[in-house]
């Protein structure tokens, strides 16, 4: 650490303006929260102003998300800043010489899972941008799950080629990474600790001034840029983890004629006194922008930085294999549906299904690598029609809504062989058994429930043939006649 990066951050003095790039499910939340602290005198959105997303610019500058699904308290908070003149949207990326710290909260897909290749190229261009604005003294901050070592690898070398300037010695490197759900995207920045880690002690201790005033219950748990982002990747592969241990528990459940849900119940009943059994929830699938992908962040990371890894060779990795069985899950569904669909004499072919929830996750417009999109797609090659609902999912606005998606459920379950839950929204959960057979118009429905919303004897009474995951108890039933 030379006195170059202390002398010129104290010069400085406290962090009054911060750049955000980056208005998505992260960004947007984070802007705000940082505008609401008291010495922050301003905070910029970046956003490009692209066909496809430029929208949000002038929807946030007027105060209102661009974020569709329910996020308590973010209206609010964006029309207070906005109001109080603290927050601003722009595509002027030129405002990033104002900034005394810069946050990157952009996208980090995988290109191809088996060669552990990323996609980081929205996120070089993040850089970039950063890179040509960049000011000494300047803490840049990448928010984006990412593989271990990029921060003090692939951004410092591009932020230095952009700037000209030395991260460590001219401006300020860390990583902290996002660990926000949608639906409580507030309460998580706020709640959650937030783990910090810098290239050095000093970008680590800047860091930690930026993010402490944001949080109210959270605490900052600096570490080093590497262990930051180990832990963001190790926290998601576990949680994949997990679902993959249920989910393959559901499998046996199935196979030997028992009912997962008091298997769980059971399980769980040995939480606290430290004994903790976190047993999750199994499902239809498992989505979403996180879980999908950050094991092979954490794979590729020990693959560039972890040389002489003691493990024996050939062996698969567990978090490999955890995400292949809940990969899995969507064609168990699409062979739960062929299992229902036989009991009443169809096959898949010349079928009409109605598949409930596009969404990765209840009670949200986010479809990001939907599990629902696998099963939709392996329908149609057997010759199926397949209709799809939710109630969320706005075909205007979500990039990720398919062709067709309605909002009409009883048009979506007019005539439908089998119905099939993907989400469990709440508008799922009151579905009336009845009604629903009248609407399929057909003497034994199926229905296929991938989420555990509907109670299996209900729809069984009026004469459907039910599936459902884990529900080995109910999933051998005699069809009423
Ligand atoms: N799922 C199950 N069973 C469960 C929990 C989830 O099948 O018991 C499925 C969901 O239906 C969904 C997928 O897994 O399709 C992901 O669900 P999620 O609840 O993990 O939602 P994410 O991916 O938005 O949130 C995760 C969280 N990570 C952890 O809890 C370790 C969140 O804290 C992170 O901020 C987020 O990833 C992220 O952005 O990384």
């Amino acid at each position: 650490m030379t006195e170059n990066l202390a002398t010129l951050i104290q010069k400085r003095g406290p962090i009054r303006k911060v750049g955000v790039f980056g208005m998505g499910y992260v960004g947007i939340p984070a802007a705000a929260l940082f505008a609401d602290v008291p010495h922050i005198e301003h905070v910029y959105g970046f956003q490009r102003n692209s066909p496809s997303s430029g929208y949000k610019i002038t929807m946030l500058n007027r105060g209102e998300s661009p974020l569709k699904g329910e996020e308590p308290g973010l209206e609010e908070l964006l029309g207070k800043v906005v109001g109080a003149g603290k927050f601003s949207c722009t595509s002027d990326f030129a405002k990033v010489a104002e900034c005394d710290a810069v946050t990157l909260a952009i996208q980090t897909p995988f290109l191809d899972k088996k060669d552990l290749l990323p996609d980081f190229t929205p996120l070089i261009e993040g850089l970039r941008n950063v890179g040509r604005h960049l000011t000494p003294g300047t803490l840049v901050v990448l928010e984006s799950t990412i593989t271990p070592g990029t921060t003090a690898g692939m951004a410092r070398e591009i932020l230095e080629a952009e700037s000209g300037l030395v991260a460590g010695k001219d401006f300020g490197l860390a990583h902290a990474p996002e660990r926000v759900m949608v639906g409580r995207l507030l309460k998580n920045i706020r709640e959650h600790d937030r783990i910090v880690g810098g290239i050095d002690d000093l970008s680590t201790a800047r860091a930690v001034e930026l993010y402490a005033p944001v949080l109210t219950t959270g605490e900052v748990i600096p570490m080093t840029a590497t262990a930051a982002e180990v832990t963001k990747t190790a926290e998601n592969t576990f949680r994949d983890l997990q679902i993959a241990a249920v989910n393959q528990l559901a499998l046996y459940c199935e196979a030997m004629g028992i009912n997962v849900y008091d298997v769980r119940a059971g399980v769980a009943s040995l939480e606290g006194e430290g004994i903790t059994r976190a047993i999750l929830w199994p499902g239809a699938g498992v989505g979403g922008h996180c879980l999908t992908k950050d094991t092979y962040h954490l794979e590729r990371g020990v693959q560039v930085l972890g040389g002489d890894l003691d493990y024996p060779p050939g062996r698969e990795s567990l978090y490999t294999l955890a995400r292949g069985i809940n990969d899995f899950m969507p064609e168990h569904m699409l062979h739960l549906t062929e299992s229902a669909l036989a009991q009443t004499g169809k096959t898949l072919k010349d079928s009409t299904i109605a598949l409930l929830g596009w969404a990765f996750i209840n009670d949200s417009d986010d479809a990001r690598n939907t599990p629902a999109e696998p099963f939709r797609d392996a329908a149609l090659a057997a010759g199926a029609e397949v209709r799809v609902h939710d109630p969320w999912v706005d075909p205007m606005t979500s990039p990720d809504a398919p062709p067709g998606i309605s909002r009409d459920l009883d048009g979506v379950l007019s005539g439908a062989d089998a119905v099939v839950v993907f989400a469990g929204h709440k508008e799922y959960r009151g579905l009336v058994p009845s009604e629903v057979r009248r609407l399929c118009g057909c003497e034994q429905p199926a229905i296929v429930d991938g989420r555990n919303v509907v109670d299996p004897d209900a729809w069984i009474g009026v004469g459907f043939a039910y599936r459902g995951i884990g529900r080995g108890d109910k999933n051998r039933h005699a069809l009423r006649e």
